[in-house]
């Protein structure tokens, strides 16, 4: 394929691609984040100038209705980014955005997200917490509200002493699941297991956050998985499904327009809210009978505070609790699956897991650090299928971006999918390479799944350590096969996700 810098017929110099892949353009996204941006090689061009995908708003929005193309919204960004240049503008009903996809753009976005920064709220979600007279939890607040739960709970949740207090109830699970696979194989008379892991994967993301959460074993991991948390995880799949037709259309519109797609999100939301507020009742009646001696997980932790009112943790818990299912599930599947499709890595990963237990039994925070290799490979995996496709921001002063001038207050996306596959980012992006990450090279701006800045993904660190011990306790006990080598096919339902999920191999290394 032409390298794809010739790819993007837009006006402008020749020169400006080649400068734009030279080194030049990688350590700008560093000195972007040092030095104030020099004066502009060229005159700034105005707003109005950058390239714009589709003529009529609702027009666009009709046809992304009828061909359905929200689910492959990741590739239509993909394609138009490859039409129009590394930023294009995009209007699809009454939501206009700047899109971006260099990491350099990523750079100057965060230098202008202000102290309260903004992604584009999620109105659906709102109606239902109105209508059910629930509290926001922080994904839908914005502002004071945001930053002041944030900082009560960055504590527990995000920072070193508060992953490093969840991590043994976290290494339990993986232990427990890598026993529940052991003894799956031992029923199976060809002493290996072929099975579609994602159901499984589903009980094991929910039974870990939920022990970390709530400092309580839901006991999934068993083989009879209890009733009312299979249906909760139906239920955080059904919320997000139905989220995303939702998002182009004003709840009201949609309410009379789609009322069974409206009352099935709402039935939906209902499920989650039940769910969480039984885990929440559980820990609560026994923090007040007698409070915990140690750790038993953050809720009691933050009640153990009292920093933040019961109202504001449980609609925070809440949102950990349903947030921390799919967007963790989801990316292990794919880390396995790639593990399986590409050996080389999934053997120079197990020596590094083997190298660090033969170091002894240490603190795992210190386990974790000293496996590079495996971090690389959850980084690579988040680069080829990224959660959430986008990262958005509001800047709060005028941004130059691709030396066009965006006003403030302009929703504008880093294309994540679409970044993580661009040859102009990433050299041979199509390969699963996780070393690229180790190199001195400056991979500023470009490992961008969980966002950036204050307003990062707060269950970053629980996400990655769930991955880290799960994959390191699988690769410790089994290597991993999968018939398919082709390239699992991805679809967009407010999280990316696989279309179909492939069929795994595991076999026990004895
Ligand atoms: C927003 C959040 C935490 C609730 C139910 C959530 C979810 C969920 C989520 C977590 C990343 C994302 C990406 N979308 O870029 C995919 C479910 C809250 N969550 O899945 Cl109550 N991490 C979503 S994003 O717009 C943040």
């Amino acid at each position: 394929m032409a390298p794809s810098c010739q790819l993007w017929k837009r006006p402008g110099p020749r020169r400006l691609c080649r400068a734009l892949w030279s080194g030049a353009a990688r350590s700008s996204a560093s000195r972007a984040l040092e030095a104030e941006p020099g004066p502009p090689a060229r005159p700034v061009l105005p707003y109005d100038a950058i390239p714009r995908s589709g003529r009529s708003a609702w027009f666009n929005l009709y046809r992304f209705w009828r061909s359905d193309s929200f689910q492959r919204l990741h590739l239509v960004m993909e394609r138009n980014f490859q039409r129009y240049g590394p930023i294009y503008r995009e209007t699809v009903g009454a939501y206009n955005t700047v899109n971006v996809l260099l990491p350099q753009d990523a750079a100057q976005l965060f230098r202008s997200e202000g102290i309260f920064p903004r992604r584009m709220g999620i109105e659906s979600w709102a109606a239902h917490r109105r209508l059910r007279n629930h509290k926001c939890g922080l994904f839908l607040l914005n502002g004071e509200d945001w930053r002041s739960d944030r900082l009560v709970l960055n504590k527990e949740v995000i920072s070193p002493a508060g992953t490093r207090k969840f991590l043994p109830l976290l290494d339990a699970v993986a232990r427990d699941f890598v026993s529940l696979l052991q003894q799956r194989v031992r029923k199976s008379t060809r002493g290996s297991l072929t099975i579609d892991l994602y159901a499984d994967l589903f009980c094991f993301t929910l039974e870990a956050s939920s022990y970390a959460l709530y400092g309580e074993r839901l006991g999934l991991l068993e083989e009879s998985p209890d009733a009312e948390s299979q249906r909760f995880i139906g239920g955080v799949e059904t919320m997000l499904r139905t989220t995303l037709p939702l998002l182009f259309l004003p709840p009201s519109l949609a309410r009379w327009t789609n009322a069974p797609l409206w009352r099935e999100h709402m039935a939906a939301w209902d499920i989650i809210f039940k769910h969480a507020d039984k885990c929440i009742q559980n820990i609560y009646q026994e923090f007040c009978l007698g409070q915990p001696r140690k750790y038993s997980g953050i809720m009691a932790e933050l009640l153990l505070q009292a920093e933040m009112p019961l109202d504001a943790i449980k609609a925070n818990m809440t949102e950990f609790t349903a947030g921390s299912v799919d967007t963790t599930a989801i990316p292990l599947l794919f880390t396995l699956f790639e593990l399986a499709r590409n050996p080389a890595v999934q053997a120079a990963i197990r020596k590094e897991v083997a190298e660090a237990e033969a170091l002894g039994p240490r603190e795992l925070s210190k386990v974790l650090t000293s496996m590079p290799l495996l971090k690389g490979a959850l980084k690579e995996t988040l680069r080829l299928y990224p959660v959430g496709i986008t990262v958005q921001r509001y800047p709060t002063t005028d941004v130059v971006l691709q030396n066009y001038s965006v006003p403030a207050g302009t929703l504008c996306q880093v294309g994540l999918y679409a970044m993580g596959r661009s040859p102009e980012v990433f050299s041979s992006p199509e390969r699963y390479d996780p070393t690229r990450w180790l190199s001195k090279e400056d991979n500023n701006f470009k490992a961008l799944a969980f966002g950036f800045g204050a307003r990062q993904c707060i269950g970053r660190r629980l996400a990655e350590a769930e991955m880290m011990l799960f994959v390191m306790h699988v690769l410790r006990n089994f290597t991993i096969d999968t018939v398919s080598k082709e390239d699992i096919k991805t679809i967009f339902r407010f999280i990316l996700m696989p279309e179909k999920p492939p069929l795994l191999t595991f076999r026990p290394i004895d």
